[in-house]
């Protein structure tokens, strides 16, 4: 019996100390520093804000130059940036104004916009700087409306692309023949540029004499339109033997039409493409050859800007540079451009598969 009750008293002291030992480490874990403390870059100051407006949305042309702005902004540390890539769903310039207004009630330090019109959005952008926030034109300019922005981030210098993209569509129909162009919206800085470019050269080189431009049509960068506006070009002109569309989304919407209809390599279509949409047109023989640039590069870019004014005293004017870690330097042109490359490079059967898995 007296065994007995030493044992159970052994027992409960046991029980007891490991209590006590429990709660003891248990009340200390919680105050004990776990690991030092790292230091929080963005808890000494607000994030850098930096937007994104696209012309519209669904669109993975812009999908593709937004991939750029996440590369540098890995590089430089994500919990620096808020970044918020948000636009209209159709390509219009009146929808673009309640973004840019977000980015304004945001405090963005900069606003990055692909503009639907050259001035259409001129007060807002007014507005916006007025408020502080950088206004960026992205992918193109706004021409005639340049006091209204801050800079912008171009491609590759758009002198070079009228020539560029006539003589690509020269090349490829014998320099002989009718084409259309198949653009994008009626207002887009963009192409609006090119397409006069464009009819300039075929007007002032001797070369394109035997070319004949019979009718510019817009597919409004939606791809049922443009694919409509196509079909339309292929009845209209029985004759047709080339399209030239200097946009992704045009040219994909060719091709297609192009190809259902049997005449592929018959008609000759070519412009501006996205290697990953035109890949499979380019290794039917659809298109022989499209041009572009590298739009992560102009995303990528411009994230470095942001960073070189809010760190590094870096001011958005003519002659002014800054650097970005892989791509180097970059300066400010007399024009407030910035070339992100001179001219467009050639995507074909040679290059496709490099260039399509990356944009
Ligand atoms: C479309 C858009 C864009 C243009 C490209 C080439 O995706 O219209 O603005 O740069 O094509």
């Amino acid at each position: 019996m007296r065994k007995n009750i030493l044992m159970v008293a052994a027992l409960i002291v046991v029980i007891a100390g490991g209590i006590a030992v429990f709660f003891a480490f248990g009340k200390k874990t919680p105050e004990a520093p776990l690991i030092a403390q790292q230091p929080n870059v963005s808890a000494r100051g607000k994030k850098i804000t930096i937007y994104f407006i696209p012309k519209n949305l669904g669109n993975v042309y812009f999908e593709a130059l937004s991939t750029g702005f996440y590369d540098a902004i890995s590089e430089l540390g994500d919990e620096n940036f808020k970044y918020v890539y948000s636009g209209p769903q159709v390509a219009e310039a009146d929808n673009q104004i309640e973004f840019v207004k977000k980015a304004i009630q945001d405090k963005a330090d900069a606003l990055f916009i692909s503009a639907n019109s050259n001035t259409a959005l001129n007060s807002v952008f007014d507005e916006a700087r007025a408020a502080g926030v950088r206004v960026y034109i992205i992918n193109q300019d706004i021409p005639g409306s340049e006091a209204h922005r801050d800079a912008a981030i171009m491609p590759v210098n758009f002198d070079t692309i009228g020539r560029a993209q006539m003589e690509l569509m020269g090349e490829q129909m014998g320099y002989e023949g009718s084409f259309a162009i198949l653009s994008a919206t009626v207002d887009a800085p963009d192409q609006n540029t090119w397409v006069g470019l464009m009819k300039k050269e075929l007007e002032d080189n001797p070369k394109y004499a035997k070319m004949e431009l019979v009718e510019v049509v817009y597919g409004d960068d939606q791809l049922e339109k443009s694919a409509a506006e196509a079909k339309a070009l292929l009845s209209k002109y029985p004759d047709l033997k080339g399209i030239l569309s200097p946009t992704t989304v045009g040219i994909a919407a060719a091709c297609q039409v192009v190809r259902e209809s049997g005449m592929s390599g018959k008609i000759k279509v070519t412009g501006l493409g996205l290697p990953s949409q035109m890949a499979e047109f380019i290794l039917d023989g659809t298109c022989e050859g499209f041009q572009l640039w590298n739009p992560p590069y102009e995303g990528y870019i411009s994230v470095y800007m942001v960073w070189a004014e809010k760190k590094e005293g870096f001011t958005p004017v003519p002659g002014a540079k800054f650097t970005t870690r892989k791509l180097g330097e970059y300066t400010i042109q007399p024009n407030g451009q910035i070339l992100t490359l001179e001219n467009p490079m050639l995507y074909d059967k040679s290059n496709i598969g490099k260039y399509s898995v990356l944009f």
